[in-house]
């Protein structure tokens, strides 16, 4: 049978993941580390495995993007379009932006905060205008491409879920043509694609924790346009453990 591949990857770490800030929609750059990241951890695990890309998705945001250059920059692949979509952004995190995880979880409790951050229709408390990210997120010109209405106040899972499932539905389309396809995406709409391509259900994906640059490889029967086998993580299964971990917890 004829097969296609697919990744799925997390950009790396940005200023705010370094931070343990609550991220979502403020377009934070990619750390030091982050860049380190991409250049260390996602792209030796592409060139090992040979992977080759006709068009990269990210979203509008810089760490995305960024992650997405340096790859294509290191694989011989600068040629290669790159398909900005705001539907790939990471979920809007609400009032929570630019807060530290652990101040509050002090606040609200973990329990609380485990609800926001993976709750499958956990909704952060909606961002206000004394947020200090208020305004540089409204006014930000990179969306402005967002229909009228559709400017979101904070999202859930299951929202992200939503918004992303056209763009998947696009992806598949092209994958399924034999298109090679690269999404250079955040760890929400990661774990989005991840109950779409995988069938996972609300409650399995609650427990999905996707860890910055470990390039995520489906496979796909191009006749029945079904998945080939499960998932593949690249890269050394001991680093992907402790960076799932990492990232599952709300941290110190
Ligand atoms: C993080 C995810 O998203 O945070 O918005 O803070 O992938 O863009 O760094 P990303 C954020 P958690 O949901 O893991 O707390």
């Amino acid at each position: 049978t004829k097969t296609n591949r697919l990744v799925v990857l997390r950009h790396g770490e940005s200023t705010f993941n370094i931070e343990n800030k609550f991220c979502g929609w403020h377009d934070a750059p990619l750390s030091e580390f982050g860049i380190q990241e991409a250049l260390t951890v996602a792209i030796p695990a592409i060139l090992q495995s040979q992977l080759e890309f006709d068009v990269v998705y990210t979203s509008v945001l810089s760490r995305s993007r960024q992650t997405a250059e340096l790859i294509l920059s290191k694989t011989n692949c600068a040629y290669v379009p790159i398909k900005e979509d705001w539907r790939l952004c990471e979920r809007h995190y609400g009032n929570l932006t630019g807060h530290n995880k652990r101040d509050i979880a002090n606040q609200h409790g973990e329990d609380q905060v485990q609800e926001w951050r993976r709750g499958y229709d956990g909704i952060p408390p909606p961002i206000e205008e004394n947020n200090r990210y208020y305004y540089t997120i409204w006014s930000n010109p990179i969306y402005d491409v967002i229909p009228p209405g559709q400017f979101p106040f904070s999202e859930s899972l299951h929202m992200c879920v939503d918004r992303v499932k056209p763009v998947w539905t696009e992806v598949k389309q092209e994958v399924l043509k034999g298109s090679r396809v690269l999404m250079c995406v955040h760890g929400t709409v990661a774990r989005a694609l991840v109950q779409h391509i995988e069938g996972i259900s609300n409650e399995g994906i609650e427990k999905v924790n996707i860890p910055n640059c470990v390039p995520r490889v489906y496979e796909f029967d191009l006749n029945t346009g079904g998945l080939v086998g499960a998932a593949i993580n690249l890269g050394d299964p001991e680093y992907i453990r402790r960076k799932t971990a990492q990232v599952a917890a709300i941290g110190d």
